[in-house]
């Protein structure tokens, strides 16, 4: 009897475990410039996840007006609104005043509580699925104290999650591995390749390609809606990406997206016309979570929070940079010193990757244990 309901359960489990990957499973598609995307795959007006957002421009507190809902799971969905036991209401009440005043705060806008046009711009850019504010802890400007009134003033925006995890420092040598459901093309894994190396030119860490993707410290996969986190992909731009703190080291990225993968031109300015997302771009983004980076204010930032379709950006800022050191310490093999001229120096840093690839071997030396 018992046994038998042992066997039942597990039975069941294989099953809602099947029936859930089939479900999250389709290939992920991968262009090699925005001009190669077949105009079967361009929404027809810009169409995103959260596109119902745009007529809500210019709300204010008081007002109840359809889809105040949507936006206020929006909120919740990025930490900006604790849980409710009821669903949310369409008013805009004071709830979702303070969570807008936040969400401004953090991306150093005006923090009028309203939905004004410089808002809207920002609530509708794709973005990474992480939190910024994780558990109520907030990160970012809100939560950093600023010497006067004026948010810009603030020194560090890196952040960390809470109770800051990392990779312990018998760890520092990180496999890396691609759901082989995935099947992924050379070209797409160099491009994680790369972005892995952004970072460990700058830590001690260094990241190689496992043999066995379940064996791996970090696993990489593409994946569509809900796949089995509880953090579901939502198509088209909203969310692109996700990854989990150390030590889970799971990055998933939303196979929906129209992802470019070698495009070389490197420009910043977004074309809104297209939906196409940079995948270096969005990786360097995500590796940072998985090394135990939070989100940062700083625009130019890896670790901002959102993206334009279109845009590129690959290189470490200075705020990255410091950010990831305080967690690990700095390469012993990287004399790079981080002066004023860093924007410069990573102007040309670029394109010496493949250099960079080479140079992998890494001394560790024990003294960056911060011991906190
Ligand atoms: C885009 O990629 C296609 C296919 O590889 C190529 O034929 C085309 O020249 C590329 N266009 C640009 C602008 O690089
Ligand atoms: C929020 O509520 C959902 C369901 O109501 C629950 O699964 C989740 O754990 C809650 N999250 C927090 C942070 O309390
Ligand atoms: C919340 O909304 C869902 C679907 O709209 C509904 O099924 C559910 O009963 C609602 N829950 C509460 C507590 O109102
Ligand atoms: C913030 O308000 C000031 C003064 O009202 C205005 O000049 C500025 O453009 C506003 N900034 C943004 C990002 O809306
Ligand atoms: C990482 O690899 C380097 C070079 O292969 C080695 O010297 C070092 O001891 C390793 N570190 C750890 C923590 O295993
Ligand atoms: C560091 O830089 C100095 C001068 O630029 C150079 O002589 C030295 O070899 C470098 N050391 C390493 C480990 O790269
Ligand atoms: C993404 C999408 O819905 N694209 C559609 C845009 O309009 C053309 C023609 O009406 C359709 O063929 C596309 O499928
Ligand atoms: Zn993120
Ligand atoms: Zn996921």
């Amino acid at each position: 009897m018992n046994t038998f309901h042992h066997k039942l359960n597990i039975i069941l489990i294989f099953i809602t475990l099947f029936s859930s990957s089939i479900n999250s499973f389709s290939l992920p598609h991968f262009f090699p410039n925005i001009s190669s995307i077949p105009p079967s795959l361009l929404p027809n007006n810009t169409a995103g996840t959260w596109d119902a957002f745009h007529k809500l421009s210019g709300c204010h507190s008081g007002q109840h007006v359809p889809d105040i809902a949507k936006l206020k799971n929006y909120f919740h969905y990025f930490g900006y609104i604790r849980n409710t036991t009821s669903n949310f209401t369409d008013e805009f009440d004071t709830t979702l005043e303070s969570a807008v005043k936040t969400y401004q705060q953090n991306f150093n806008l005006n923090a009028t509580g309203e939905l004004d046009e410089s808002t809207m711009n920002q609530i509708l850019k794709p973005r990474c699925g992480v939190a910024d504010i994780v558990n109520g802890a907030t990160t970012m400007n809100s939560g950093k104290p600023s010497p006067s009134s004026t948010i810009h003033n603030t020194v560090a925006h890196y952040s960390f999650f809470p109770n800051r995890p990392r990779w312990p420092a018998r760890r520092r040598n990180l496999t890396y591995g691609f759901d082989p459901r995935n099947q992924l093309s050379d070209d797409v894994k160099r491009v994680f390749a790369n972005a892995f190396n952004r970072w460990s030119e700058w830590t001690p860490l260094t990241f190689t390609e496992g043999k066995n993707y379940f064996r791996s410290d970090l696993k990489i996969g593409f994946y569509a809606g809900d796949h089995g986190d509880g953090e579901e992909f939502d198509g088209v731009l909203g969310t692109l990406a996700h990854a989990f703190a150390p030590p889970r080291g799971l990055l998933h990225l939303d196979s929906d997206e129209n992802w470019i993968v070698n495009d070389l031109i490197g420009s910043r300015s977004g074309s809104g016309a297209v939906t196409a997302m940079d995948l270096e771009s969005v990786a360097v983004h995500e590796i940072g979570h998985l090394l135990g980076l939070g989100h940062s204010s700083v625009e130019d930032a890896i670790m901002f929070p959102t993206i334009s379709s279109g845009e590129r950006k690959v290189e470490l800022d200075r705020d990255d940079v410091e950010g990831i050191q305080e967690l690990y310490g700095t390469n012993p093999d990287n004399n790079g010193t981080m002066g004023p001229s860093f924007g410069e120096r990573e102007m040309s840093r670029g394109y010496c990757d493949s250099v960079l690839l080479v140079k992998r071997m890494v001394l560790i030396v024990g003294l960056m244990l911060l011991a906190s």
